[in-house]
């Protein structure tokens, strides 16, 4: 039995976005969402069982983590100890491969990464959708960067058909530039952000109704590659999102002026005859859809507000694979 593995997984970014939780425990999300797989920002995840092993341990960029983050990592090791029926202790050393400056901390590649390497070293054999479901328990998003392309997470029924579906390798001259913006605040994290919209923010029930049908479309968009219609649902979505956070109580934002300086850049362009489309997370960052063609078109645009170090261009990634040495 191979006790260690090496996983490469990359991140993603939703263009239907997965923002509320209906059960916490084992993070089922309240819509369908569906993401581009990234190539440029990825995680590398070696993972090691040995009966030597007091106790876990986790190195991130070759740093040890204290206790907390190392206990959060113990705690989703225990789904697979629970699968494999063992007790074995392991220890982890992750890189994150993000290019500098890009302030782009990524839960969704650390735990696709971290889930295919506990897979492969217990010698579990969990197939890929399978797979999904677990990364799922470390972080939502991670649930869809088990596949490359472009990614549906099915919201299904309950823990076990709630998994990611792949849907198009994104083939098809498809881009992203992403505009590292500044942030001043802290923000408010992601978790405690959807928990609170969804309990208090009265647009809540119309954005998971909304989300359905924009899943719907942009699958349809997705397979006729009709990039026009695909970037214009993804606008939407993403502004729609946005605009619950507003209605909750207290009210937040993630946006900062030069979040609104990019998305403006954006619009500019696309009155330009080049079709660009924005969206933003959990963060100021602002990520721009685009043709893979004319990504340098709008980085010279961008270029104009941004550093060039604020900037990455990137295009459709793959999904999790081995390392081997
Ligand atoms: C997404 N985000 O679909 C959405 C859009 C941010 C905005 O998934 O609580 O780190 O670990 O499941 O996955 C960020 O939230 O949250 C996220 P948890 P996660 O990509």
């Amino acid at each position: 039995m191979p006790n260690q593995a090496c996983v490469r997984a990359h991140t993603n970014i939703a263009l239907i976005k997965y923002w509320g939780k209906r059960d916490e425990t084992y993070f089922l999300p309240m819509n369908s969402s569906l993401s581009m797989t990234l190539d440029k920002l990825y995680t590398d995840t070696m993972v090691v069982f040995d009966e030597a092993f007091s106790q876990d341990s986790f190195y991130l960029n070759g740093e040890k983590q204290g206790e907390k983050e190392t206990q959060k990592i113990s705690k989703f090791i225990d789904l697979f100890r629970e699968e494999k029926k063992t007790a074995l202790r392991a220890r982890v050393e992750s890189i994150n491969h993000v290019p500098t400056a890009a302030g782009l901390a990524s839960s969704a590649s650390a735990f696709a990464a971290l889930a295919g390497a506990a897979n492969l070293a217990l010698g579990l054999d969990l197939d890929p959708q399978r797979l999904s479901t677990f990364a799922r328990r470390g972080s939502g998003s991670a649930t869809r960067s088990i596949y490359g392309g472009f990614v549906e997470w099915d919201m299904g029924t309950c823990s076990d058909d709630s998994f990611a579906v792949p849907v198009d390798d994104a083939n098809w001259d498809i881009g992203m530039v992403i505009v590292a913006v500044n942030q001043k605040a802290k923000e408010v994290s992601s978790r405690i952000g959807m928990k609170r919209t969804v309990e208090t923010s009265p647009f809540y029930p119309a954005w998971v109704e909304s989300a359905k049908k924009d899943i719907l479309d942009i699958k349809a968009a997705i397979a006729t590659k009709d990039f026009i219609r695909l970037g214009e649902i993804t606008e939407a979505n993403g502004m729609k999102m946005h605009g619950t956070m507003l209605g909750a109580e207290p009210p937040f934002s993630y946006w900062e002026p030069d979040s609104i300086v990019a998305i403006k850049t954006a619009q500019a362009l696309r009155k330009q005859g080049i079709p660009c489309y924005v969206t933003m997370d959990a963060g100021p960052n602002v990520k721009v859809l685009c043709r893979l063609s004319q990504a340098e078109t709008i980085k010279e645009a961008l270029l104009e507000h941004f550093t060039e170090d604020k900037l990455i261009i990137t295009k459709p990634g793959k999904g999790i694979r081995e390392l081997t040495a």
